[in-house]
């Protein structure tokens, strides 16, 4: 059966109760302080159930406020639910104070539909009657109950004139009204909490969003205590169930009624965390004062009340009609999400001033600069859900967006989160990898980024084939999930090769040990072969199928391992060619102990610019000793 959740508004004594009553048999005045004193102080609740044209139940809640002045803010905690609203105004006293404030109210909270119902209607004659309706058209012009819009009915609570009527409008706007969003996570602001007789402790609200079970593990905020739900009832009948838009009541286990209160919400665990931070967008309403940066105000959301400090982005003020984006600092924590609405009341004295929608409640990433937060901001007001979802990924840069935080952020379900994620993937907006979200420029510049630190690492370990895995994604301080998606993605355009825990650059690894492996094979072969008659390094390094700082490379591999001996900056033997030298040389003892540098130079066919380094070589091994212009041959 349909559930529409009704609220009453309007000056005190203006017959809200009395018109609940006639409605629905119950009298929602149910404080013995209340039925004393004729005035409602706080909520009171009734349901009727109705048929729509065409024929089928639906079943009106309704939330009964009360209209003195002193008692707004148990009628704020009322109003937060409601899906429609009657605007209750005695025809013998028209609008009063608390018309206008009750009706700004449901306005700054943006509710769309209601009914306007001059109540009383047996007190006045039809002319006055008729003076009344113009003077209440008049005030409600332009806005959502404008009486060419919406209907503007009189009744007698007391002769029962106009109710017939009342109910029909009742169950025509009622028919008309969505389904509450059932695609959201649950949330039960809760706005009553007792405790009954055989069944402990109660609390009841009105279901903002998704579904509640019986037996289901609650979390309430803030304090994050787990409960379990032992029975649900909608509109004090026993179900299995509660779902979004209908007065619940839950009966808790273990839980002492001390422990909860008006004000706390109810949800599944461990998925929202209260917050003290939010950013909003503001409406100050034609009456009010101009509001100033850093004004404290009376913060009413759903249930729950709290004090607000308030920190204008765009200017130092904000004028009387005007609306801005703000930030709120709250003294309590409150479980707050987008789109939540909330009125503001001005410190003191206590009005109402204005309110708003919550824009984000999550704690922003510090690196964002204050432009980049407004522009967030106005996507996050003005953007289609796709737009929010892929603005909250793309502020969070490299470390992407979880798919739990998304949860956390929106008060989405998760399959819904995953469903438009899968969308945005498809259309290139954005990329998912494994539980984390990233916008794709994001993605982008990550690739960019990993192939040039590939790049980058080859060209400083031209000998080494890869750069290790570990040591890739700790340079580009990336998640792990991140990097692997990064990697992963590059490699399935062969942009890198990966073996084992080695990664390269696309080509690099492979043909870099092929054509290193080829020239240091040349370059030995090169020495080796020209025995003491080396060529220049500079010449052979030139000769070779790799750059200079590679060819360099090599030469300092094999002059480290000895394949290689240098002499000089220039002249480098191979080993063999000055082994060979000294098994000569010793050779040579037998035949004269002692030789000058003519005599070496002809013995091995070389010049002076070698035979003096060699010579000199030759010393410094001990094979030979310098004596005077010779060399004694040790
Ligand atoms: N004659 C007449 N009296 C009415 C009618 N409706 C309410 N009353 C009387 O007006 C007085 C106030 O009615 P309530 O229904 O308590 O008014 P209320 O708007 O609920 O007041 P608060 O909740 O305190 O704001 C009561 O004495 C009612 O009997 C009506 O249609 N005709
Ligand atoms: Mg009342």
């Amino acid at each position: 059966m349909k559930a529409v959740v009704v609220g009453t508004a309007g000056h005190i004594d203006h017959g809200k109760s009395a018109l609940v009553r006639a409605l629905t048999g119950t009298d929602p005045d149910r404080l013995a302080e209340e039925k004393r004193r004729g005035i409602t102080i706080d909520l009171g609740f009734a349901h009727l159930d109705l048929t729509d044209a065409a024929g089928a139940p639906i079943r009106i809640g309704f939330v009964d406020v009360p209209g003195h002045e002193r008692f707004v803010r148990n009628m704020l905690a009322g109003v937060g639910g409601i899906d429609l609203v009657l605007l209750v105004v005695a025809a013998d006293e028209s609008i009063k104070p608390q018309t206008r404030e009750h009706f700004d109210i449901c306005r700054l909270l943006g509710i769309e539909r209601g009914i306007t119902v001059l109540t009383k209607a047996d007190l006045v004659d039809a002319e006055t009657l008729e003076v009344v309706k113009m003077e209440v058209g008049d005030f409600l012009k332009g806005s959502f109950l404008d009486p060419t819009t919406s209907p503007m009915i009189a009744v007698s609570s007391r002769t029962g004139v106009g109710l017939d009527e009342l109910c029909g409008q009742l169950a025509r706007l009622a028919a008309e009204i969505p389904g509450k969003n059932s695609t959201a996570v649950f949330r039960l602001p809760i706005d009553r909490v007792f405790t009954m007789k055989g069944f402990g402790t109660v609390v009841t609200g009105t279901l903002i969003s998704g579904a509640v079970h019986k037996e289901q593990e609650v979390e309430v905020h803030p304090g994050g205590k787990r409960l379990r739900v032992r029975g649900v009832q909608v509109h004090s009948t026993a179900a299995e169930q509660a779902i979004a838009g209908q007065r619940t009541a839950l009966n808790l286990a273990v839980v002492e009624t001390s422990e909860l209160a008006r004000g706390m919400m109810l949800t599944p665990p461990q998925i929202f965390r209260p917050t003290q931070q939010l950013s909003a967008w503001l409406d100050l309403l034609r009456s009010a004062r101009p509001l100033r940066d850093r004004a404290r105000v009376h913060f009413h959301s759903f249930t729950a009340e709290t004090i607000a400090e308030v920190s204008l982005l765009e200017a130092k003020s904000l004028q009387p009609g005007q609306s801005a984006l703000a930030r709120l600092k709250l003294d309590s924590p409150l479980l707050l999400l987008p789109g939540d609405r909330f009125i503001l009341r001005q410190f003191s004295p206590v009005i109402t001033i204005g309110g708003g929608r919550v824009l984000d409640a999550a704690e922003p990433p510090r690196r964002m600069k204050a432009e980049e937060r407004l522009a967030f901001l106005r996507t996050v007001a003005q953007g289609t859900p796709e737009e929010a979802l892929l603005a909250r990924t793309a502020r969070r840069g490299a470390d992407g967006l979880s798919l739990s935080d998304a949860v956390a952020e929106t008060g989405w379900q998760l399959s819904r989160i995953e469903r438009m994620a899968a969308e945005m993937d498809e259309s290139r907006r954005l990329v998912r990898f494994e539980d984390r979200l990233l916008a794709s420029p994001v993605v982008e510049s990550l690739r960019q980024e990993m192939l040039a630190k590939l790049e980058q690492f080859h060209k400083a370990n031209p000998l080494v084939q890869g750069i290790s895995r570990e040591a890739l994604r700790e340079s580009l301080r990336l998640r792990e999930p991140i990097f692997r998606g990064v990697l992963d993605s590059l490699l399935r355009e062969s942009k890198l090769q990966i073996s084992g825990e080695t990664i390269a650059a696309a080509g690099k690894g492979v043909v870099l040990r092929d054509e290193e492996a080829e020239s240091k094979a040349q370059i030995e072969r090169a020495f080796a072969q020209a025995g003491l008659k080396v060529p220049l390094l500079k010449e052979v390094l030139a000769s070779l199928p790799v750059d200079k700082v590679r060819a360099q490379k090599i030469v300092t591999l094999l002059l480290r391992d000895r394949v290689l001996v240098k002499l000089s900056d220039e002249l480098v033997f191979h080993r063999d060619a000055l082994d060979a030298l000294r098994r000569q040389i010793a050779a040579q003892k037998a035949k004269t102990p002692r030789i000058n540098v003519g005599a070496f130079k002809d013995l091995f066919g070389i010049t002076r610019k070698y035979a003096i380094p060699l010579l000199e070589y030759l010393d410094r091994e001990r094979v030979t000793r310098r004596v005077g212009d010779e060399r004694e041959i040790l």
